[in-house]
């Protein structure tokens, strides 16, 4: 029993002073393993009397799980100890301000974006969204784009099987503007409309100006007794507010779409010299979007019944609206991914578009 008592306070003292989970499971090894002290102990069980092995079993096995007890006891605080270090070790403060050299960067198109949105949605306009991949009805002929149209040859647009059909007018398309969304609203909703409809849209094409995949604004107002006057008036505010500018020269010229009667193209006043663009002034003028009167058979095929409602729309390469503003050269470096042209060109992600705080901030923290 003397024993008992010795190996009972030098093992303690040892779990006591073990400073690892290592140190400790050495020191169960060399009490509990299969040839441990107290394994041992209770070996030599067989040679005593009757009484004697009663009495040292009963004292070896309550000092076996005092052992236990006290390993896993430390074994606990150990463990314990170790995690708050690693915690202290790991700690950071949220709080603090990101590295400037760490700093994610928000792309251009989605600065431009989020500008379009907060001017449009300043004006009262909704934004409505759609999909990508669309059938030909509402991405063309419900745009008064017949099947014999330009528009719908092979080169520019791609088309999409239809698993469920062979029949080529029935293969879909990635859409090629995002008209596809206003007569998906005027489906859905009686007017008066106001909406835009920001988003991908995608055409076979390929160069410093072209890019398979791009995004486009269009935006539709339709109410009863709008006029030509309301798309001026909307879309000088808009130019105005997008440049930040508190005058611009605008022109319309005459053009043609399929969905819109008359149609015009619009024109913003600028100088162009062999290095810069200097939007707002001068005897130049820029070609920056394009726009009409709804036409009557887009108005019907919306469901909306052209003798008492009109509407205009407009369309906008929003691609095209960065390399302007922000005086990018080739359109095809947006989409390749490089980390050094994203810090070169893009925005301070905090800086948010907005027409009260600033629209793109462009004289502050922007790149
Ligand atoms: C443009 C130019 C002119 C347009 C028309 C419509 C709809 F669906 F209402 F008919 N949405 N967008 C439109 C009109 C788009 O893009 C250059």
């Amino acid at each position: 029993m003397e024993n008992i008592e010795n190996l009972k306070s030098t093992t303690l003292a040892q779990i006591a002073a073990a400073q690892d989970l290592k140190a400790l499971e050495d020191i169960r090894v060399n009490v509990l393993g299969k040839k441990g002290s107290v394994t041992e102990l209770m070996k030599g069980l067989a040679t005593l009397s009757v009484e004697e092995k009663k009495e040292m079993g009963k004292g070896l096995n309550i000092l076996k799980s005092e052992i236990e007890n006290a390993l896993d006891a430390r074994r606990q605080s150990l463990a314990e100890a170790e995690l708050n270090a690693k915690l202290a070790r790991e700690t950071i403060d949220v709080t603090l301000p990101i590295r400037p050299e760490n700093q994610g960067r928000i792309h251009p198109v989605s600065k431009i974006y989020e500008e379009v949105i907060a001017i449009f949605g300043e004006m009262g306009f909704e934004v409505a969204e759609g999909p990508d991949i669309e059938d030909q009805f509402h991405n063309f002929n419900a745009l008064n784009t017949p099947a014999n149209h330009p528009a719908r040859q092979m080169q520019d647009t791609f088309y999409i099987p239809n698993p469920e059909s062979d029949n080529f007018d029935d293969s879909y398309v990635v859409r090629t503007q995002t008209s596809s969304v206003q007569i998906r609203t005027m489906e859905a909703k009686r007017p008066p409309i106001r909406i835009i409809a920001p988003g991908r849209t995608y055409r076979s094409d390929y160069d410093a100006t072209h890019t398979p995949m791009f995004h486009q604004v269009e935006g539709l107002v339709i109410d009863k007794n709008i006029t030509m006057a309301h798309l001026k008036g909307c879309l000088y505010d808009f130019v105005k507010a997008f440049f930040e500018l508190d005058d611009i020269p605008v022109r319309y010229r005459p053009s043609y779409f399929p969905f819109t009667e008359p149609s015009a193209e619009m024109d913003i006043g600028c100088k162009k010299t062999k290095t810069e663009l200097k939007i707002g002034a001068g005897d130049d003028w820029l070609e920056i979007l394009g726009c009409g009167m709804v036409h009557p058979n887009v108005l019907r095929a919306g469901g909306i019944d052209p003798d008492e409602y009109q509407g205009f729309a407009f369309g906008v390469g929003m691609d095209r609206l960065a390399m302007l503003k922000y005086g990018i050269p080739d359109l095809r470096t947006f989409f390749e991914s490089d980390v050094r042209w994203l810090k070169h060109y893009g925005f301070v992600p905090l800086d948010e578009a907005s027409m009260t705080g600033g629209l793109s901030n462009n004289g502050g923290a922007a790149r």
